[in-house]
């Protein structure tokens, strides 16, 4: 059984996210999409660990091989307690290739565990959680960028935070 894991702090989950995740779920037989509920970093964060979670079963919903789980602390440790060999990463530019690649050998000098990168799809390149936010949180047009449901949620919250 191929097991992958496709980690990240998904705040919300974009399309961009649901590609890669799409394209693991077709290539392995099982996929956990993890997500990192640093408490640390729980602040700076616009939805909860459980919101994230909740959003991400929505958009996994279609992919039968795959589930959602979250994560404390290091990231290999949850590969080892899950059976878990392979990370699946996206990539979009240079700039995430130096810092992946440094995550990605310090992570298998820890544990029996590769790092699979996948290049994102043209449609997605400049797509990230934080550009998304920012560029909803100053009422710009975000809904071709996440699933209806989020863009919803994302709405709300914005107008939460802005009362
Ligand atoms: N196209 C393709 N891929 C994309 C796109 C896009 N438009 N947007 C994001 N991605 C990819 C990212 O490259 C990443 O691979 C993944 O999707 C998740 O992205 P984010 O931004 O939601 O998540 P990150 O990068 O903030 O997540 C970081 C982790 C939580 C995975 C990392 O910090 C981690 O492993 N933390 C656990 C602690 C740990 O083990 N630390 C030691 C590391 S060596």
């Amino acid at each position: 059984m191929r097991r992958a894991v496709c980690p990240g702090s998904f705040d919300p989950v974009t399309n961009g996210h649901i590609d890669i995740i799409a394209r693991t779920s077709a290539l392995f037989d099982e996929v956990v999409v993890a997500i990192g509920v640093n408490k640390s970093k729980a602040s700076a964060r616009l939805f909860t660990a459980e919101e994230r979670i909740a959003m991400l079963e929505e958009a996994c919903a279609p992919f039968g091989n795959v589930t959602v789980a979250g994560f404390d602390g290091l990231l290999t440790t949850f590969c080892e307690q899950n059976g878990i060999k392979a990370i699946v990463k996206g990539l979009r530019a240079v700039s995430d290739f130096d810092y992946e690649l440094q995550m990605a050998q310090m992570n298998s000098s820890l544990v029996d565990v590769d790092t699979i990168f996948i290049p994102t799809s043209p449609e997605y390149s400049f797509l990230a959680s934080s550009l998304v936010k920012e560029v909803a949180t100053f009422g710009g047009d975000v809904s071709s960028l996440v699933p209806p449901f989020v863009l919803k949620r994302l709405t709300e919250r914005l107008a939460e935070r802005a009362a």
